[in-house]
């Protein structure tokens, strides 16, 4: 059923000029008094949200006048608000008082308890569980927050903006007032009282504001947030250079909480972080934690522009805030690391995830026209895509008029909340160009499919270039305009260098193209030879991009290459193609000269070692379901097996020189030892394909300096089938089983890498927590979304292992639930008999009973 559309647009027909919020905090029965000052825009009746609340009394004033007890013919509640039938027609102020339970919020969205502690997530309709209100992104309004609770168990009492007045209260309670002078929405409300240890710091920003900063954590863990604080702390300073835009308060907290639907949460003032993107030290993160960290930090300070003090006016907008914050946070990542081998991990991304939504039932515009349930809406189509437009935005006008731009966007809409259109219009203003073709990009669904055919003509010595695009059709938009591909290109002359065109200097040139077909002339010099075409460089459009080269061609463009991008991305379609020739059959061993191949791309990359990693990579097996249809998955990764195997043996040399050699000491988790690590990593891993490596792989699994290397010699022991297997992940339990984020990938491992039997047993683990959505999703997401294999299993016995665990995680957690069965949306591209059991599992699960969340996903992915 579709609830809401973009077309029905209309605005909030009341301002709320002010709310005051109290709250008396008790775990099964908190009271939340709300006194909101309101100016209606016309006459009316008034809506406000709420759900889950118990209205323990309304009581109205008209201006001037005292608060009277509404009487019963004046409001009514239902399911989902509280309607005033008939306002007063001018200034007025509203209190209500309502009772929730925290306890009992199992779903948590609204207010809930953690770890024993009260916690807060709004976004993007949990304020509605808080008490009664206009809950939409377009009511912005300043809070006033005061808060009491007893003062044992909760010492520290956290709301958005600064702190006011706090004292002692009767009873052993006490309170604290917070004032949040910045106009905001309710979905960035945040409550957080409980007791922490708590890591401290001061920034002074570039005009000499000083703002306190603040990070929350478990007792005993503050020394695990001191990278987060070295992360927020670059990031403040980064969008001031970047940006200009320096932070607007004096405090700047953040809370870290183990029950959380997200990543993290950027509430004004109060970031809200799930645990495992705070808490890291060398002994327990891995580089990759402490990489999703500084990046996580980073995009919810960002949002304090982008989203906060200019916001969405609706969530069909929510790339506006997110597909932006996303484009910000990926640029300080490759500040702060090597560009090229952040663009590469944001494609890796952008394909595994954005690339196969977009080619199936789930399939949406980046700005969607309508939506059921709009928590289904954070997706890897609104983040990753909603970046690459931002990316393909600023690579067309440059970056200097994109700063323009953006300059433009902040003093325009300071203080709003507005829409696509309104952002770009900024973008038009400051560059006098029309962008409403390129528009497109945010309506319609589905990849651009890039052809390209190429023709030498000798006698001319002319290359012609022909590029065609299309974009299949996706559900409910069958027919596609062609949208602007900007692509990033070159001639290359095989000797590392470019060519230069009669009319083109040697160096690399933006292409646009913008209709259906196009083609591109190339006249060179007299007696010049063929030039070989760089396209796509940096992936600078998120396309498929089609050429008809042999092997021998492709190897060749790879040698050629001068985009780093491209040498991997080249390597990656020979090692695409050769996975699919191995699982079809028609190949029964890897071919040598591609392994020699890439053997020699990694040794010539050695002094880049992060680079170099990520040329022994091997697509997953998801990405391979996107190549060819039917999918086997049994086949893609027994034959993706064998390619490791291959790549392994052909690196033999280097792998047994660089894991002789010691990890980089004493640890640091900046960007130059964790690109040494990470090929450690890659060659711990390439080790595990080889099946005669157990010896080694303990040696370093018991000498493991770190947990970057714990891990990837524990990931190659799960790997292997060997006695070791069992021996290590007992140790490593015996080791982190009082550390739940460690825990999370003990489970995590086995899961990605078992079987369904293994799944069993980890969800009949004492330690799996239904309540835990990172516990959930070590088990069962881990599976589901990267152990296809196993999944997929053509005898159905994968979904069944986890379909009961779905239903429960969906029946506490409708968020959770939904997000666990987007694992099915590539099913129709299986192979029949896995086909059949997933569509079987999928009708079970809708007959069983889901959350409305859970039975849109469920649906779309069964019928679209
Ligand atoms: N706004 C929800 C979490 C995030 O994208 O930052
Ligand atoms: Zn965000």
């Amino acid at each position: 059923p579709v609830a809401v559309r973009l077309a029905d647009y209309t605005p909030y027909p009341f301002s709320i000029d002010e709310v005051r919020l109290e709250f008396r905090l008790n775990p099964a029965a908190t009271q939340v008094r709300a006194t909101l000052k309101v100016t209606p825009a016309g006459n009316g009746p008034m809506r406000l949200d709420g759900e889950a609340l118990t209205l323990k009394s309304i009581r109205l004033a008209a201006e001037g006048a005292a608060l009277a007890p509404l009487a019963e013919a004046d409001y009514s509640v239902d399911e989902h608000g509280l309607t005033l039938t008939a306002p007063p027609s001018g200034p007025f102020t509203l209190e209500t008082t309502v009772e929730i339970s925290p306890e009992k919020n199992t779903a948590l969205s609204g207010l809930y308890m953690s770890g024993g502690r009260f916690c807060t997530q709004c976004e993007a309709i949990g304020f509605r569980r808080i008490t009664f209100y206009p809950d939409r992104p377009d009511v912005m309004s300043s809070f006033r927050v005061r808060i009491e609770a007893e003062k044992a168990a909760n010492p520290y009492l956290l709301s958005n903006g600064t702190p006011g007045e706090a004292g002692d209260l009767p009873d052993g309670w006490h309170f604290a007032e917070w004032d949040d002078p910045h106009k905001k929405p309710a979905y960035l409300f945040a409550l957080c009282a409980g007791e922490y240890d708590v890591l401290r710091d001061t920034f002074t920003t570039a005009s000499g504001a000083h703002v306190d900063l603040g990070i929350y954590v478990d007792k005993g863990e503050a020394g695990r947030a001191a990278w987060a604080m070295d992360s927020l702390k670059r990031s403040m300073r980064w969008d001031e250079e970047a940006y200009g835009r320096e932070y607007d308060l004096g405090v700047f907290n953040i809370v870290a909480v183990r029950d959380f639907n997200f990543g993290a949460m950027e509430n004004k003032g109060l970031n809200i972080f799930n645990s495992a993107y705070v808490l890291a030290d060398e002994a327990t993160a891995t580089d990759a934690d402490f990489e999703a960290i500084e990046s996580i930090v980073a995009h919810e300070y960002f949002h304090n522009w982008t989203g906060n003090r200019i916001t969405c006016r609706d969530w069909f907008q929510l790339c506006l805030k997110e597909g932006l914050t996303v484009f910000r946070d990926q640029n300080f990542s490759a500040d702060m690391r090597s560009r090229p081998v952040q663009r590469i991990k944001d494609v890796i991304r952008l394909r595994a995830r954005q690339f196969a939504e977009d080619a199936g039932p789930l399939a949406h515009s980046v700005r969607p026209d309508n939506y059921a349930a709009i928590d289904n809406l954070y997706t890897a189509t609104v983040y990753e895509k909603g970046s690459e437009l931002i990316g393909m935005l600023r690579r067309q006008i440059g970056s200097q008029d994109f700063r323009k731009g953006m300059d433009l966007y902040f003093n325009r809409h300071d203080g709003q909340a507005v829409t696509i259109e309104d952002f770009y219009a900024c973008f038009e203003a400051a560059t006098g160009q029309d962008f409403s073709q390129f528009r497109r990009w945010y309506a319609q669904a589905g990849t651009p499919e890039i052809t390209v055919e190429e023709n030498w003509d000798e006698a001319n010595t002319t290359l012609t270039v022909k590029l065609s695009q299309f974009t299949r059709p996706t559900n409910g938009q069958p027919v596609k305009k062609p949208v602007p591909v900007p692509l990033l290109s070159a001639l290359l002359d095989g000797k590392g260098g470019h060519v230069a065109a009669t009319d083109r200097a040697a160096e690399p040139f933006l292409y646009v193209l913008d209709t259906e077909t196009a083609e591109m002339v190339f006249h060179l010099p007299a007696g010049s030879g063929r030039p070989l075409v760089s396209l796509n460089r940096d992936f600078s459009a998120p396309v498929r991009l089609t050429r008809a080269l042999n092997r021998d061609e492709r190897l060749a463009l790879v040698r050629a290459e001068t985009d780093p991008f491209n040498t991997w991305d080249g390597l990656q379609t020979l090692i695409k193609e050769e996975i699919l020739t191995l699982a079809d059959g028609s190949q029964k061993a890897p071919d040598l000269a591609l392994v020699g191949a890439i053997g020699q791309a990694v040794r010539g990359a050695m002094n880049d070692p992060a680079f170099a990693a990520l040329l022994t990579r091997l697509p997953d097996v998801g990405e391979l379901f996107l190549e060819r249809e039917p999918a086997d998955p049994v086949a893609l990764a027994a034959a993706r097996r064998k390619l490791q195997a291959a790549i392994a043996a052909e690196l033999s040399p280097e792998i047994t020189e660089t894991l002789a050699e010691p990890s980089p000491a004493p640890y640091n988790p900046g960007a130059e030892q964790a690109s040494i690590r990470a090929l450690r990593s890659a060659f711990i891993l390439l080790l595990g394909g080889r099946g005669d490596a157990a010896e080694t792989l303990h040696d370093l699994y018991r000498n493991a300096p770190n947990m970057t290397e714990q891990l990837s010699a524990l990931r190659a022991l799960t790997l292997s089938t060997g006695p070791g297997r069992e021996e290590a992940l007992a140790d490593f339990e015996a080791q982190w089983k009082q550390n739940p984020l460690v825990m999370d990938k003990w489970f995590s491992v086995q899961a990605a890498l078992g079987t369904a039997d293994d799944v069993r047993r980890l969800i009949a683990h004492p330690d799996f927590d239904l309540r835990n959505p990172n516990r959930v999703r070590s088990v069962v997401a881990a599976f589901a979304m990267q152990n296809l294999a196993a999944f997929h299993a053509p005898d159905g016995s994968g979904y069944a292992a986890v379909e009961e665990t779905i239903l429960a995680a969906d029946k506490a957690n409708p968020a959770l639930g939904a997000r666990l069965i987007t694992a099915f949306e590539q099913w129709r591209l299986l192979e029949p008999k896995a086909g059949a059991q997933a569509q079987a599992c999928l009708k079970r699960l809708i007959a069983a009973g889901l959350s409305p969340n859970a039975m849109d996903i469920a649906h779309r992915a069964l019928e679209g």
